[in-house]
């Protein structure tokens, strides 16, 4: 598969986590809508009510959609703004994980837990306790799951330091290092952190961390973590300016070394995906605005092949503001 793969014509969905459960890809987007909250920086304008699943047997093939498998209003706890989600699987059951706003608007990271792949999931009654931001990823390795979260401006990620609430927002000098994605490892049930969140640090060449004002490369939102050959590949948005990039580390909590760009800048302001090896291919599941002719809260998910070098690197793959400058007006 060479040429990207828009999959869901007929809606907007944004965000894809993708996972082989059963042998078939199972997709877990966010559910874009027209809400007409109007745009702003803390990414109002993404208020998103539910989750669809959806399913591929083959990469090729029909994509089928499980239908709404949570709602915010079946959240006991919830707010608003269901962002992006992720599902990971242990001992017969599945578990979802997403970001919502309590109701005093501040970010948490709920679960919900289903039988099947393809839910209904039902929500825990409460979110996970000391938990906050966005963009939750869980990642199986030899010692049990980790999850790897945060977003600065929307994603509420710069109201903390040491996983305290600051109750208002402090962002590091241009010249100190950048605020970091985190990592923590989940408890036995997959309902809680076993530990601490720690700081998932990325490192340049010369072992220094990236620093705040390198906007080209610290994290920004949107975790993702693939093993490829034995090694820790961290991967993320760098938000304002739209590249999806990643870092490879020796084990899952890092530091991790800076390597480059997977995506260049799509149509539409976010940029966000997942990385996932189905049939012995390598795949990117992203979204872009195309679309919605450039409507940032509109987005639409699509697929292509991701391909390594010899020495493990990704290619960069082009995205659609390159490719299609003329497409949207403006853009
Ligand atoms: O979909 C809402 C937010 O936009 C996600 O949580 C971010 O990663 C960005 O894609």
């Amino acid at each position: 598969m060479k040429e990207p793969r828009y999959l869901v014509p007929n809606d907007y969905m944004a965000d894809p986590s993708a996972h082989v459960f059963e042998g078939k890809l199972y997709i877990y987007p966010s559910h874009d809508w027209e809400s007409g909250v109007p745009e702003n920086d803390n990414g109002d304008h993404f208020d998103m009510k539910d989750y669809h699943v959806f399913s591929m047997e083959d990469i090729h093939g029909e994509v089928t959609d499980h239908g709404k498998v949570l709602e915010v209003k079946d959240i006991p706890w919830g707010g608003r703004q269901l962002w992006d989600s992720d599902v990971a699987f242990k001992n017969g059951k599945y578990y979802m994980y997403f970001p919502l706003k309590d109701k005093d608007d501040v970010f948490r990271l709920g679960v919900a837990i289903s039988d099947k792949p393809y839910g209904p999931f039902k929500a825990e009654l409460q979110p996970i306790k000391g938990s906050y931001s966005i963009d939750p990823c869980l990642f199986e390795d030899d010692g049990g799951h980790y999850m790897y979260f945060g977003g600065i401006w929307g994603g509420q990620l710069q109201c903390y330091r040491d996983n305290k609430y600051l109750g208002k927002e402090s962002f590091p000098s241009d010249s100190e290092p950048a605020i970091c994605a985190k990592v923590v490892k989940m408890t036995d049930d997959m309902l809680d952190f076993a530990e601490e969140p720690k700081d998932l640090v990325i490192v340049d060449q010369n072992g220094n961390p990236l620093l705040q004002g390198d906007t080209d490369r610290r994290f920004f939102e949107a975790s993702w973590m693939h093993k490829f050959n034995g090694k820790y590949y961290f991967s993320y948005s760098t938000g304002d300016t739209h590249r999806v990039c990643y870092a490879i580390g020796d084990n899952p909590y890092g530091p991790f070394v800076y390597q480059g760009v997977i995506l260049t800048p799509v149509i539409g302001w976010t940029t966000h995906h997942s990385i996932v090896e189905f049939k012995g291919k390598w795949y990117l599941f992203h979204h872009d605005s195309v679309p919605s002719g450039g409507k940032t809260w509109l987005r639409s998910m699509k697929v292509i092949e991701l391909e390594y070098d010899g020495d493990g690197s990704i290619k960069t793959i082009i995205g659609t503001r390159e490719l299609d400058h003329a497409l949207v007006e403006g853009e």
